[in-house]
């Protein structure tokens, strides 16, 4: 013969007796507990209390809901007591407010019914990697729900290791460290474009990518999303450059044509080069490297320029080394070679690894202005568009009708606008034009 159903009362709070709100009910009816199993959980304005079940036994009905305002002998439930037990009809809450949360004692877990949740692995070595319980009650004592509240944290969502899977404040720490750790790595992911079955359009054929153009794309990816990029226009007025550029191309072609030496022809690239170098010899800044997480600028001593060199396979960016060291016609030279190995499929890892500052030259195909992406770790590069003509009037002329052509280079320098302002990016971009405007410095060769 079983006993009748005994009622639960909220018993005394002690000097937080006074009104109080049930905030939850961690089992349903008809689940069995052991004795000191928490079956009701309430919160006062002080304090979270949790209120043990005084036998084993199983809940016959549930007398308040939760969101309920209770007080001292409020009816919370009424239970079914498994045994003949000696247990009063009213048990003493447990304060956690300011103790660690521990684990009930159960000294004989009941079975479990299938609406139970599966007690936990006895040693559960990483609780926050395994998968949260997706149903069941959740076993927690009040510091630890303070603290999820505090927090906002489901705990549904955390696993925890105690009795019945019970989460001690050693699982919400755990899980809170490895969500903030999941949640940094996965920081850079970005929204997915959309991707519409594109044949239903029309016809279409599928090219993978090369192997170059997926690295490059990979890598072009990631500077776009890490770095801030600004682009800086400016012009450098060339006619002097180019005068030069053609009077040193026709007597090397006539020195050429007697000792049947073959040099390089000049293109603006190396003058670019050169100008480059100064510039990037005023302004340490533009040579450096920032460190990944932003706090250290690296400067660097050496003058190693890459060159972006357009190939059937991809983009590739080969470096001239010690580009300071070398006169026009020995970056001419090395530009042309890097050029070609790379078109044929033959530079080395080590022959694109080192650059401190990169040049991209779209100048011979046209284009008035675009933005070049960063070659990390570098913080910048220069994008060369087409030489513009335009006519201006004549220098120290007073006549109006006096003219003279004028010859624009369009540069573009994208920056690392953490590490670099615009007035710096202006200066530099100034220089560079300056540079290019006295060519006969930069034909100075450096070997003497
Ligand atoms: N304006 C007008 N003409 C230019 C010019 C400019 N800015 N730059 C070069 N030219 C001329 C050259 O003078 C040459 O003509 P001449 O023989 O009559 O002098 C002609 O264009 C071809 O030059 P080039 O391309 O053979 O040589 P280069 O030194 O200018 O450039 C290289 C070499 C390897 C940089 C280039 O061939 C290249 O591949 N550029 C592509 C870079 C690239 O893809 N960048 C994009 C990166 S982002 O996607």
């Amino acid at each position: 013969m079983t006993d009748q159903p005994r009622n639960l009362l909220l018993p005394s709070m002690g000097e937080d007796d006074m009104q109080a709100e049930v905030i939850e009910l961690p089992l349903a009816p008809g689940t069995p507990f052991a004795k000191g199993d928490v079956l009701v959980i309430i919160e006062s304005d002080k304090a979270t209390l949790e209120v043990p079940a005084p036998d084993d036994g199983s809940i016959v009905a549930l007398k308040v809901q939760v969101g309920s305002t209770v007080q001292k002998d409020s009816l919370l439930l009424e239970y079914q007591a498994s045994t003949a037990s000696q247990a009063t009809p009213t048990s003493t809450p447990q304060r956690n407010d300011s103790q660690p949360d521990s684990a009930p004692a159960s000294t004989s877990p009941p079975a479990s019914p299938a609406s139970t949740p599966a007690p936990a692995p006895a040693a559960a070595p990483h609780p926050a990697s395994q998968p949260a319980r997706t149903s069941g009650p959740v076993y927690a004592g009040p510091a630890v729900r303070r603290l999820a509240r505090q927090l906002g944290i489901d705990l549904t969502q955390v696993s925890g290791t105690g009795n019945r899977s019970r989460i001690q404040l050693e699982d919400l720490h755990l899980w809170v460290r490895t969500t903030l750790q999941k949640g940094a790595a996965a920081a850079p992911a970005l929204p997915a474009t959309e991707w519409p079955d594109l044949s239903q359009y029309g016809a279409i054929k599928e090219i993978p990518l090369s192997r170059i153009q997926k690295v490059s794309a990979r890598r072009l990816h990631a500077s776009w999303v890490n770095i801030p990029h600004v682009c800086q226009h400016d012009q450098a007025e060339i006619s002097a450059m180019e005068q030069l550029r053609a009077q040193i191309n026709k007597a090397n072609q006539a020195s050429q044509a007697k000792q049947h030496e073959q040099k390089a022809r000049l293109t603006p690239l190396p003058f670019l080069i050169k100008a480059c170098v100064a510039a990037l010899t005023e302004f340490p800044l533009f040579r450096s490297a920032l460190t990944p997480d932003g706090t250290t600028r690296i400067e660097r001593d050496s003058y190693h320029i890459g060159i972006a060199v357009d190939t059937e396979k991809g983009l590739l960016v080969p470096t001239i080394r010690d580009a300071d060291q070398r006169n026009l016609h020995e970056l001419a030279t090395e530009a042309a070679q890097l050029a070609q190995q790379a078109r044929d499929g033959k530079l080395s890892p080590a022959q694109m690894a080192g650059a401190v500052f990169t040049i991209s030259s779209l100048g011979h195909l046209g284009g008035t202005g675009f933005t070049p992406i960063i070659n990390p770790p570098q913080v910048a590069i220069l994008g060369v568009s087409k030489i513009q003509e335009r006519l201006a009037p004549a220098k120290n002329s007073t006549s109006e009708t006096s003219f003279r052509v004028e010859r624009l280079l369009p540069l573009s320098l994208s920056y690392d606008h953490r590490l670099i302002n615009g007035v710096d990016a202006v200066r530099f971009t100034r220089a560079i034009c300056q540079a290019l405007e006295q060519p006969e410095t930069l034909a100075i060769d450096p070997t003497g």
